[in-house]
Formats: C-alpha cells, structure tokens, sequence
C-alpha cells in the first residue's frame, strides 16, 4: 500500500500541469476514512444550525481532527482490533502523516494536530490503551486530579490549550470540571500554509457586511486579485476556491446566490442544499480571474464534541465507556474537546492604499464579494480530505 501512495505522487509531481486536483489512487487508498470524515463534517455542520447558538454566531471544526478523537474513542478492549477497525485506523494514520509532516519542496503546508488524554490521577489506564494512543495518534496522557483540584484541572487544560493553539484559545474550560470527572479527551487542530497570493487589507470606511436583509455592518475586508482560480455558479449558489501556496490545498467559499431566497439566511440556506450539489458544482468550476473580498478575520472555536462523535462511535446509551482503556475495568469519557483555529489572513500584509481595487474595471475579471453570510470548507487536494469547515454569520465575532 505504502509503495502504491509514493507512485502516486510521482505522477502528480511529474505531471505538474494541471494543478492538483483530487487523485483517484489516494482517494481509493483512503476511501473508508475519506467517507466517515466527511459524513462527520456534513452532521457536525446539519447539527449546528438545530443548535441556534452555534449558528447566530460562527461556526468551525475540523473533521480531520474530529475522526482522531472518534479512532481515540474506538481504541477500546482487545489487543486485537476488528479487521475493519484496524483499516480505518491505518488509513487514518497514513493521512495523518501525509497531512503533518514537514513542508519540503514539493509540499507546501502543514496541518498541526495536537491531542491529549486528561484523566483523574486516580486511575490507571491500561498499557496497552497509553501505547495505541501513542503509537496511533502520538496522543500523550496527562493525569490530573479533577476530585481534589478542580481548579488545577481547568488551569492544566486551558494552559495546553493555549499553547496548542499559540495562544488563540486561553480558555477550553470555562469553570472548573466536576470533581467527578474521570476522563476529558481534547483535541487542538490548524493549518499552517500561506496564500498563494497574499490579500491586501481594505479599510473599512463604508465596507459593510450584511447580517441579514436589514442590518449591515462596517468592517475590515481582505482584497486580492486571483489569477485563474476555480469558480462555479450553481442555481442557488456562488463557489469559488481560494488557493494556498502550489494549490495542495484550498479554501472554497460558498456563497448564496444574489437570487436565492436564502440569501441571507445561511440556516436555511444549509438545510436546502445537498453536498452533492456543491461537489458537482465544484466538479464543473472553470477558471477564472477574480477580484476576492472577504472579511479579515480569524475563528478560534474551543466546544464540545461529545455528542457529535458519539453517533460516530456507535453509541447509544448516555456516557461514553470505554472498555479495557483503564486498569481493571472501563475508563468513562466525561466531555470531548475541539479546537480550531481558522485564519483568513495569515500574512500581514498592509496596504496604505486599496489599488487592486482599481482592477473591478479590467475587462474579463469577475468580482467575488463575500459580504453577506457564507460557508467554507479547506480541503487537502490530492486526497479530498476535509481539514476544516465552517459557517460564517458575523464576522464580527471571532
Ligand atoms: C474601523 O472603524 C472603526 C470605527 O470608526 C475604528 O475604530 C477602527 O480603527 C477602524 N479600523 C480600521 C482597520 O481602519
Ligand atoms: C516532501 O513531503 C512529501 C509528503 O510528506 C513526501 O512524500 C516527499 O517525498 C517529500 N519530498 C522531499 C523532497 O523530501
Ligand atoms: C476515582 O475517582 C472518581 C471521582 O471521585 C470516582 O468516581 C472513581 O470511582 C475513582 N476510581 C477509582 C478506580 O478509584
Ligand atoms: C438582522 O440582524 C439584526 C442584528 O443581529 C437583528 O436585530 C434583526 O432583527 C435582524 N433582522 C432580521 C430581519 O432578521
């Protein structure tokens, strides 16, 4: 498998026109993985609009990062997985260490995922578990006493946090755990890569966003001309696909038509299209020049995936259990934790004057103006895996 993969980016690499686009070899080689993280990411997306305070504000996750917590979760009992467990934890581990490994001459980004296990020092957990959790997913354990120290806990938990996500998020609990915790699994997920070409900032005098059909509001935009970049128009929808240094990856934006009744009503909006839709979309998108605008702005979200993932384990019943995980028994999972951290604007590049505005005259180039509430996903290229998604309602709100 492993001399299959090599092969396969010897072709793209020797065939550097076009552009990476998905590559049916590793798209078959990871297929088991590739469906369950995007059936994760589309639930995870469905199930934050029926939760009004994920949608009112901003939405992000990470499903690459949301299936480790899940193999973590699935990590329980017997030495010897399930045939099909002990796939998707290969092909996991496999794309994992495509995606992180160090950037080189023919790979431009990084996807930097850090884990931790926080369990009650009470408990021991069984050696075997600790050594999948580190072989697997170089997932470390860190004991804590949640019983006598709750504030210690928190304190231990949010100060990983903070330094995972290079102080993006000082805070993943807001009071201490209860004395009662047993097990916090968490999970800390971005991405280092730089824009292709890198946006100009846009003062914001008179540019505003539109909350909805009444309500606008003045912010700071990002400007930049793309040569070439993939854009399509659907009936109800506008995509066009920001791309990062050599193109291995890429932001789509999805925005709702200027037509659509959903225009400003991203919930519905998302409840009306399928991914399907997009994909074909996608599928069909031609290049383009385009003149992008979008808001500066950078989403740091720290929640609670517990209830996400444990339709993705399997699990029906209230707790989370996991068998064989502890010493002389079952280790219970109390909360799991995500973060993600999403950068429109990673180079800090100022501009006194907005000249690249100057070019909406050029004939040919076609404006893509994100002023209204969208939709994005990152995707790694060549293996269509999905590194981050999310909704934006107020870009306001980081
Ligand atoms: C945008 O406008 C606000 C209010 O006038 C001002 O406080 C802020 O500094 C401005 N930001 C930029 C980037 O010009
Ligand atoms: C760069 O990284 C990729 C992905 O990890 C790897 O396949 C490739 O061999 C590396 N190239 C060099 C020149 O080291
Ligand atoms: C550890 O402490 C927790 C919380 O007080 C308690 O519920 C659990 O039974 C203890 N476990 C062991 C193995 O002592
Ligand atoms: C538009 O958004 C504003 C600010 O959030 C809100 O007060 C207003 O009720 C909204 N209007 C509609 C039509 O949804």
């Amino acid at each position: 498998m492993k001399l299959c993969i090599r092969l396969y980016l010897v072709v793209i690499f020797c065939h550097a026109e076009p552009l990476p686009s998905p590559n049916p070899g590793l798209v078959h080689n990871f297929k088991t993985i590739l469906d369950v993280m995007l059936d994760t990411g589309l639930g995870m997306l469905a199930r934050s609009t029926t939760m009004e305070h994920r949608l009112t504000k901003n939405v992000a996750f990470s499903p690459i990062s949301s299936i480790v917590l899940t193999g973590e979760l699935m990590l329980r009992k017997s030495e010897k997985l399930p045939a099909s467990e002990s796939d998707l934890h290969q092909q996991l581990g496999e794309l994992l260490q495509l995606l992180e490994s160090a950037p080189n001459a023919t790979k431009h980004f990084r996807v930097k995922r850090q884990d931790a296990v926080f369990v009650n020092k009470n408990i021991t957990l069984s050696r075997n578990y600790v050594k999948k959790l580190r072989d697997l997913y170089e997932t470390p354990v860190h004991y804590v006493d949640f019983k006598e120290d709750p504030e210690g806990a928190q304190r231990d938990i949010n100060s990983w946090a903070s330094v995972n996500t290079q102080n993006h998020i000082r805070s993943v609990l807001p009071s201490p755990p209860p004395p009662a915790t047993s097990s916090i699994f968490s999970s800390a997920c971005y991405l280092q890569a730089d824009w292709q070409t890198p946006f100009a900032y846009a003062l914001n005098k008179s540019q505003f966003f539109n909350l909805n059909s009444t309500t606008k509001v003045p912010i700071t935009y990002l400007f930049q001309q793309f040569n070439q970049i993939l854009y399509g128009e659907s009936n109800d929808f506008l995509v066009a696909a920001l791309p990062y240094t050599a193109e291995e990856v890429r932001m789509y934006i999805i925005l709702p038509n200027h037509q659509s009744r959903y225009k400003y009503d991203l919930k519905a909006f998302i409840s009306r299209i399928s991914f399907d839709d997009v994909q074909e979309t996608i599928a069909n998108a031609q290049r383009h020049d385009l003149l992008v605008k979008i808001p500066k702005m950078s989403l740091s979200r720290s929640f609670s995936v517990r209830e996400d993932l444990k339709e993705n384990v399997g699990l029906k019943q209230e707790n989370i259990d996991l068998e064989g995980a502890a010493v002389g028994g079952w280790l219970r999972v109390d909360d799991v934790m995500h973060q993600v951290v999403v950068d429109f604007d990673q180079k800090d590049v100022e501009y006194s004057n907005v000249d690249v505005l100057g070019s909406t005259l050029v004939g040919g180039v076609k404006n893509f103006f994100v002023d209204r509430p969208f939709l994005f996903f990152v995707r790694h290229e060549a293996t269509t895996a999905m590194l981050f998604m999310g909704a934006v309602c107020d870009p306001r709100v980081v």
